[in-house]
């Protein structure tokens, strides 16, 4: 019976691995072992079963056993057959050179203006991959990188150029597909386009000549990763970094993930110290925002209407951020000034529960007008800019009177 021969996974490895090594004078069980990928003990198991069937013999040389095939046994030549054939069939699959995927030896990975982690780090992962099969690229940022983009890079350096003299005959545009995207970046029409993206079909993919766009995708990286690992290009510990720290910083810190992603960062954990990615990718509050969020804590007027806490402060920068601050930490809405010799601005910011209630775009519509400006925006996040500094007061009271009707309470001072 065939089965006693060829029946587990392992005796097939070994019996490869033999049929291998049968043209050399010897071999010895620990080379086998090796060679097929099987622990020593399960080898010296599988090899004295073969020894039992008579499929094999084994001479002593001094502490080694020498291999042999009995090539008498009647089931030599099928086994053999059935091996070698599977074996090519194997070679062809594992077969490690990476496949050329483009005719081109060189090409540009464009991406879109303020490249997110997502962006630069499908770039870089891309870069370092077509390079293993020959293709050479350089990253194209013409909009510049964010500051998270920058971090990445601190622990992998890579070339991104801001300016480019000329474009290659093949362009990857990866993360967008809209031209408004790309800084005013015109991709001359001779050279072929391939666009790599997770957003909405955007103008440029009408004229694309390939398009890998899935909006079901969460970010750019994992379409990335399926083209490298379909292309046999290896993940190295460099690739795997930009490859985790985009698909962190596109699901929000893995807060939006599917099976999709799951998969992906299951393959690459192993290749990767969580810990870098999280590092480079954390937010970093510049000093002058720093001090603004103080000021503004300092000078802060407190109010209550029944359980929620409004607060009114001022800052000579960074009102926006601060008022957005206070809402995160202890305030429910904020209203920030930014008070200068010849202008003041003012945002407004409320957390998300209260939109059914409030609607600051409605009030700073209004107050645009008394300090000799514009206001607007939305429900919960509104400002407003002006020229005129002198009825400050006035608008706190418009502001106060809203959320009162709006909240359907008395406004109180907190002391
Ligand atoms: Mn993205």
């Amino acid at each position: 019976m065939i089965e006693n021969i060829i029946g587990s996974k392992s005796k097939i490895a070994v019996l490869k691995a033999l049929f291998k090594e049968k043209n050399k004078k010897s071999t010895t069980i620990r080379k086998l072992a090796l060679a097929s990928a099987t622990p020593y003990s399960v080898t010296y198991r599988d090899i004295e079963h073969f020894m039992k069937e008579d499929f094999i013999k084994i001479k002593k040389n001094g502490a080694n056993k020498i291999i042999s095939f009995n090539k008498n046994h009647r089931l030599y030549q099928k086994i053999y057959t059935l091996l070698s054939v599977e074996e090519d069939i194997d070679e062809i699959e594992t077969e490690t050179k990476p496949k050329k995927m483009f005719k081109h030896k060189t090409g540009l990975i464009i991406v879109h203006h303020n490249a997110d982690p997502d962006a630069i780090g499908s770039a870089i992962a891309l870069a370092r991959g077509f390079n293993q099969s020959n293709l050479k690229c350089e990253i194209f940022a013409p909009g510049g990188l964010s500051a998270q983009s920058k971090r990445l890079l601190e622990k992998y350096p890579y070339p991104i150029n801001e300016k480019i003299k000329e474009y290659p005959p093949l362009v990857f545009i990866l993360d967008t597909s809209s031209p408004e995207q790309l800084n005013g970046a015109k991709i001359p029409n001779k050279c072929k386009t391939i666009i790599i993206d997770h957003h909405r079909p955007g103008k440029l993919a009408s004229t694309a000549d390939m398009k890998i766009i899935d909006p079901s995708a969460h970010s750019t990286a994992v379409l990335v990763y399926d083209m490298l690992t379909s292309a046999g290009i290896q993940i190295t510990a460099e690739i795997a970094f930009f490859l985790m720290s985009a698909i962190v910083a596109d699901t929000g810190f893995f807060k939006l993930i599917d099976k999709r992603d799951l998969n992906i960062i299951n393959k690459l954990i192993d290749l990767v110290d969580l810990n870098d990615v999280f590092a480079s990718l954390s937010t970093r509050i510049e000093y002058d925002e720093k001090i603004a969020r103080l000021k503004g804590m300092q000078k802060t007027e407190a109010y209550t209407i029944k359980d929620k806490i409004i607060v009114f402060s001022e800052v000579n920068s960074f009102e926006s951020k601060v008022a957005k601050h206070m809402i995160t930490s202890f305030a429910d809405i904020a209203i920030v000034e930014n008070i200068n010799k010849d202008n003041i601005r003012i945002s407004g910011r409320a957390r998300k529960y209260l939109e059914d209630y409030v609607d600051l775009s409605l009030i700073f519509k209004g107050i645009g007008k008394d300090i000799k400006g514009n206001g607007g925006g939305h429900k919960t996040a509104a400002s407003a800019n002006g020229s005129d500094n002198n009825n400050r007061e006035i608008v706190k009271d418009k502001i106060k009177t809203y959320l009162e009707s709006a909240l359907n309470g008395r406004i109180k001072q907190l002391k």
